[in-house]
């Protein structure tokens, strides 16, 4: 599958309804407002945020419904360039972006900048929500300031509009811990990010396709959305 194919990605495929709109980048100009004060009830975007392998690309493609975003297990970056994808789910317009990993301090940040320039442009003028992708049971070094490395790109309310987005979910099935037993005994520092983020967190197992996942994130987004 192609990587940087926003215009392969437009939402024609999906029967989008008229007030969705096709997906054409230029069609919001204007400058960027609040996401609280833009939010609208059938329109969402969601941004796939974090460390590369943690399952940005998977859990995309669990919310999407189909196989949109390559996806796979690999020792480089996969996915090397902000794409776009759109669904409808019970009515709501959801635009998801998947990204690289911008969290990385090996990437020059000309190349970073670039790459938030980019996702920028795709959120104008639309609710959004930051979806932090992390592992359960793997909490790097990278990770531990991640909230600020989140707010350097992306502003200093960015946290207040992020959700985080638990992959490998059957690991913690297997270890028969429910989310909140995870959370009381997850490193301090993790905890912490879960805090700031007003313990906003769902969890996603990408190999199986369980809708009952991607509708108590939507439920999340909405409750964060409509506080
Ligand atoms: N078992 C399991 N594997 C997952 C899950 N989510 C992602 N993966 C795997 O993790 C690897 C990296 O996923 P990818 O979506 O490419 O990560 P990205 O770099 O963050 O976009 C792939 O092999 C995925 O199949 C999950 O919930 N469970
Ligand atoms: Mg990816």
């Amino acid at each position: 599958m192609e990587t940087d194919n926003t215009q392969s990605l437009s939402a024609a495929s999906y029967q989008l309804p008229f007030k969705c709109g096709r997906y054409i980048i230029e069609l919001f100009p204007g400058p960027k407002q609040s996401i609280k004060e833009n939010h609208s009830d059938n329109k969402l975007n969601l941004v796939l945020l974090g460390m590369s392998g943690t399952g940005k690309s998977a859990s995309g493609n669990t919310i999407l419904g189909k196989k949109q975003f390559l996806s796979r297990a690999s020792s480089v970056p996969v996915t090397t360039e902000c794409q776009v994808a759109e669904t409808v789910i019970n009515g709501t317009c959801v635009r998801v972006i998947d990204t690289p990993d911008i969290f990385d301090d090996d990437i020059k940040s000309s190349v970073k900048n670039q790459h938030v320039t980019k996702c920028k442009q795709l959120l104008q003028s639309e609710p959004c929500v930051f979806l932090l992708v992390m592992q359960v049971g793997r909490f790097t070094d990278g990770e531990r300031d991640i909230l600020r490395k989140l707010e350097k790109a992306f502003g200093s309310e960015a946290k207040e509009q992020t959700v985080i987005l638990f992959t490998r979910g059957e690991d913690l099935q297997r270890a028969d811990l429910n989310l909140e037993d995870f959370l009381q005994g997850c490193q301090p520092e993790l905890m912490n990010i879960a805090e700031q983020c007003e313990r906003r967190c769902v969890v996603f197992e990408n190999k199986a396709t369980r809708q009952h996942q991607v509708t108590e994130l939507l439920q999340t987004v909405d409750e964060m959305l409509n506080k």
